[in-house]
């Protein structure tokens, strides 16, 4: 049973940059993953495509023979993959049981919050075997300014009611929050969704007339109890990994053994089977509960890294950067002189 995510969000959150750092980190970890392309208008696809829904249709073709614009076409687009379920199914066979598949989405947030073909997607998935999770992508620079704030948790709740997957918002492109403009609060603030209240100042000098409706708002968002969200630097390992860890708790891909994993003595297993359907007989509630443990994996870590010391922190990694680099220049020196040595002496030449 193959594992997968459903990146969403909206136009230029970072769906397809975070694929392709996804697909560096796995292929960097040795873990398996295949990127599925559902969006018709992705011209420029940053990542090795495992499938492409532009060799099933094109945003291009669908505008010029029904006469449709962008939005219409894509949601054209959407509708006809679902009537050719088919052609995706038998696609995503051919990556195997054990696959995990990341599936970057078109930027229309209407897919992900009202419209059916998407949902009707990830049931037929579920059906398929698949267990998905929904990552669902929001600039982090919204969180600059507080009514911008309020949309995004909108958006993201509605997502979550709609999609009805284990989700996970994320604050994308968190490396580039100081450029918008100071943050009202700690970042925490944001990321927890704890207490609105502290927002009424801010939305009513910025709209006084709406400070009610505003207020209302967050109080519905409050009640849900829903929403929360993840930071994400798609080029700083410890994000990425942080943020892996978290979507293989949503999955239960923490729950997975290693295909090559040994049982421990006394604990019953069957290394036939797929492994997703395999018990961890290692760390089955531990691993699933515990904290998230890792570099920058506490939100302060975050604000600190991105926004109260950064300087400092860029300054820091580039010097890290330039100890590893010299680390393996020397590593490459040390093996060419190595080859070189065992070819004079004749060494595995015979
Ligand atoms: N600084 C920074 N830039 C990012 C990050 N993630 C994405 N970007 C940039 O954001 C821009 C949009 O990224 P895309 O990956 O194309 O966004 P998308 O959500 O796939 O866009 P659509 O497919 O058009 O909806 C690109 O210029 C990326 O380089 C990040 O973590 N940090
Ligand atoms: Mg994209």
């Amino acid at each position: 049973m193959p594992f997968g995510e459903i990146v969403v969000g909206s136009p230029g959150s970072g769906k397809s940059t975070y694929c392709y750092g996804k697909h560096q980190l796995f292929s960097a970890l040795n873990r398996p993953i295949s990127i599925v392309n559902l969006d018709p208008a992705n011209d420029n696809i940053p990542y090795p495509c495992a499938i492409d829904i532009s060799s099933l249709i094109t945003l291009q073709d669908v505008m010029t023979e029904h006469g449709l614009g962008p939005n219409g076409g894509m949601l054209y687009c959407m509708e006809y993959l679902e009537a050719n379920y088919d052609w995706l199914e038998d696609r995503l066979k051919e990556l195997g049981k054990d696959a995990y598949v990341l599936f970057d989405l078109p930027g229309q947030v209407e897919l992900s919050t009202n419209h059916n073909s998407l949902k009707a997607i990830i049931q037929k998935l579920g059906k398929s075997g698949f267990r998905l999770a929904a990552v669902h992508l929001c600039d982090a620079h919204y969180v600059t300014d507080a009514s911008k704030y309020i949309s995004i948790l909108l958006l993201s709740l509605r997502a979550m009611l709609h999609l009805e997957l284990p989700h996970i918002n994320v604050l994308s492109k968190v490396d580039l929050i100081t450029h918008y403009g100071d943050l009202d609060f700690n970042l925490d603030f944001y990321t927890e969704v704890q207490d609105l209240s502290y927002l009424e100042n801010s939305l009513s000098a910025a709209s006084p007339r709406y400070a009610a409706l505003n207020m209302a708002i967050c109080e519905l968002i409050e009640d849900f109890g829903l929403v929360g969200f993840e930071t994400l630097a798609v080029e700083d390992k410890h994000s990425m990994l942080h943020l892996t860890r978290a979507i293989d708790r949503a999955t239960g891909y923490v729950f997975v053994p290693p295909s090559d994993a040994k049982a421990p003595e006394g604990t019953v297993d069957d290394p036939a089977r797929p492994s997703s359907q395999r018990p961890n007989t290692y760390q089955l509630l531990s691993s699933a509960v515990g904290p998230i443990a890792g570099t920058r994996s506490d939100v302060r870590d975050v604000q600190e890294r991105w926004v109260d010391a950064r300087e400092e922190w860029d300054a820091y990694e580039k010097v890290q950067w330039k100890k590893e680099g010299e680390i393996v220049r020397k590593e490459a020196e040390a093996a060419a002189k190595k080859s070189q040595i065992r070819e004079r002496n004749g060494v595995g030449t015979r």
